[in-house]
C-alpha cells in the first residue's frame, strides 16, 4: 500500500488534516487505535476561538457547528463572595463559540470519510514509524479484523496521535521537550444538568478554583482543584455539590443547578512542548506536540491552528511543489504554542494564587482580578488573550 500522506490519529486535528489533504485531490490514510463510535463520544473540549472557526468555514468544515454552536460573549468572575461580569464581546468584536469536541469529531469524520472519500482505518493497534529520515518513510499497524501487520509506504507522515500517541516517541534522543508541572489537579465533571449561568464562571476561592462551563442546554462542565493525582472516588456526589456551591457561591448569584455526574476524573495539570515540531518526514500537530493544561481551554484551538498551517503546507507541496509552508511550518505553529502556553500559565496563577496557602501570593492574585476590572487596557489586554487573536496569514 502507499499514499502520499499516512495520519496517525484521528482527533480534531488529524482528522481537518486529512479533510484538507482530500479538497486538493491528495490521498492520505488516516489510522485510529479506537472505534468510530467511541471518539464520537469522548467528552473533553468545548470552547472554540473564532479564528478557529472562520478557519474551518473556509475550508468547508463548520456547516453543522455554524448552525448549532452557543455563542459565548462574557464571563463571570467570583471573587470575595462577589460576581465581577467581563464582557469580552464588547471589547474584542468578536466571540467564543461553544460546540463539544465529539460534535467536530463527528463532524470531521463524516465529511472526510463519507463525503470526501478519505480512507480510515479504526482500531488499528502497534502503530510504528519507519525511516522518517530518508525520502522513503514508511508507517506500519496491526489491523483491527486481521491481526496482520500491514506496512504503507508514504512521502509524509503527520503525527497527530494526542499527547500518550506514539509518535512523538519517533523523535531522535536530542529532541528537545520543555515541561512545566503546576503541581495541581483538577477534577473534570461533567453533570447531566443544566447550565446554572448565563456565561462561563470562574470561582477563585481558599477552598481552591471552580469552573462551570455550558457545554449543551442538557449538560454543563465543572471544574474543582484537587491535590494532583487525587482519586476521583474521594469526591462523592454531595461533597462535589457543596464544594461547587462553595466556591461559587457570591452575593446575587443563582443556586447551582444539580444532576448526575457522568463523567467524573483527575486531570494533573502539565504541559510540555516539543521543539522543533518536525523530524525529517515526521510532522507533529496538536496535542502531539504540544499538550496545554486546559486552564485557558487552548488545547483544541492550537490543535486546529497547526492542522490548518499544516493541511495547506502538504497540500501546497504535494500538488505544486510548493516548500515555504512546510519549511516554516514549526516556527509559525509554535509563536502561537508559546503565546498560549504564557497566559495559561499565567492565569493558572489567577485561578490558583489563593488557595496555594500563600498570603504573598493570594495578594498579588487579588491585585491582578481588580486590575482587569479597573483599567481599560489590563482587561483590553486580556480580552484579547482569551480569544486569541487571528492569524496574520
Ligand atoms: P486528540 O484529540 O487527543 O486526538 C488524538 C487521536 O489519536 C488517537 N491515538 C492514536 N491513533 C493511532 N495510533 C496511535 N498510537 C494512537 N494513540 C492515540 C487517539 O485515540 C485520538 O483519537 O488530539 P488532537 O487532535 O491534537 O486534539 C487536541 C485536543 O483534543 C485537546 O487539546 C483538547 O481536548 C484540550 N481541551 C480543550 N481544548 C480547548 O481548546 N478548549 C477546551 O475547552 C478544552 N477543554 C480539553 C478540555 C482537554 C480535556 N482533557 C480530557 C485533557 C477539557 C478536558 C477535560
Amino acid at each position: 500500500q502507499r499514499f502520499p500522506v499516512v495520519v496517525v490519529g484521528a482527533g480534531p486535528a488529524g482528522l481537518t488534516i486529512g479533510n484538507i489533504l482530500r479538497a486538493a485531490s491528495v490521498d492520505c490514510l488516516v489510522l485510529e487505535t479506537e472505534t468510530r463510535e467511541f471518539i464520537e463520544q469522548r467528552p473533553r473540549a468545548g470552547v472554540i476561538e473564532e479564528w478557529a472557526v472562520r478557519g474551518l468555514q473556509q475550508r468547508g468544515l463548520a456547516d453543522t457547528l455554524s448552525e448549532r454552536a452557543q455563542l459565548h460573549t462574557d464571563c463571570e468572575f467570583r471573587f470575595g463572595g462577589q460576581r465581577f461580569r467581563f464582557s469580552y464581546g464588547e471589547l474584542t468584536g468578536t466571540h467564543h463559540f461553544v460546540y463539544p469536541q465529539p460534535l467536530l469529531v463527528t463532524d470531521l469524520v463524516r465529511e472526510y470519510a463519507d463525503v470526501r472519500g478519505g480512507e480510515i482505518r479504526f482500531g488499528v493497534h502497534d502503530v510504528q514509524l519507519h525511516d522518517l529520515d530518508t525520502e522513503r518513510p514508511s508507517v506500519s499497524y496491526v489491523d483491527a479484523e486481521t491481526e496482520q501487520r500491514v506496512v504503507v509506504a508514504c512521502d509524509f507522515v503527520a503525527g497527530c496521535d494526542g499527547a500518550r500517541g506514539v509518535t512523538r516517541a519517533a523523535l531522535p534522543g536530542h529532541a528537545h521537550i520543555a515541561r512545566h508541572d503546576y503541581g495541581i489537579g483538577w477534577l473534570a465533571l461533567l453533570a447531566e444538568a443544566p447550565p446554572s449561568n448565563d456565561c462561563v464562571v470562574f470561582g477563585i476561592h481558599p477552598n481552591g478554583f471552580a469552573g462551570h462551563m455550558a457545554r449543551s442546554p442538557e449538560v454543563t462542565r465543572y471544574y474543582l482543584e484537587c491535590p494532583p493525582g487525587d482519586d476521583p472516588e474521594n469526591w462523592s456526589h454531595e461533597r462535589v455539590w457543596s464544594q461547587l456551591r462553595q466556591r461559587l457561591a457570591a452575593t446575587d448569584a443563582g443556586p447551582l443547578v444539580e444532576g448526575r455526574l457522568i463523567e467524573k476524573r483527575v486531570l494533573d495539570m502539565h504541559s510540555h512542548v516539543v521543539e522543533p515540531m518536525v523530524f525529517g518526514r515526521l510532522f507533529l500537530a496538536g496535542d502531539a506536540a504540544h499538550l496545554t493544561a486546559p486552564i485557558a481551554a487552548k488545547g483544541m484551538n492550537l490543535a486546529l491552528h497547526d492542522a490548518f498551517l499544516l493541511g495547506d503546507a502538504l497540500a501546497a507541496y504535494l500538488t505544486k511543489g510548493e516548500e515555504t509552508g512546510l519549511d516554516g511550518y514549526s516556527e509559525a505553529c509554535l509563536r502561537r504554542v508559546w503565546d498560549y502556553q504564557e497566559f495559561s500559565q499565567w492565569l493558572s496563577e489567577v485561578y490558583h494564587g489563593t488557595s496555594s496557602g500563600d498570603a504573598y501570593r493570594a495578594g498579588t492574585t487579588f491585585a491582578r482580578l481588580r486590575r482587569l476590572f479597573t483599567s481599560p487596557t489590563a482587561a483590553a489586554a486580556f480580552a484579547e488573550q482569551y480569544l486569541g487573536t487571528a492569524p496574520a496569514y
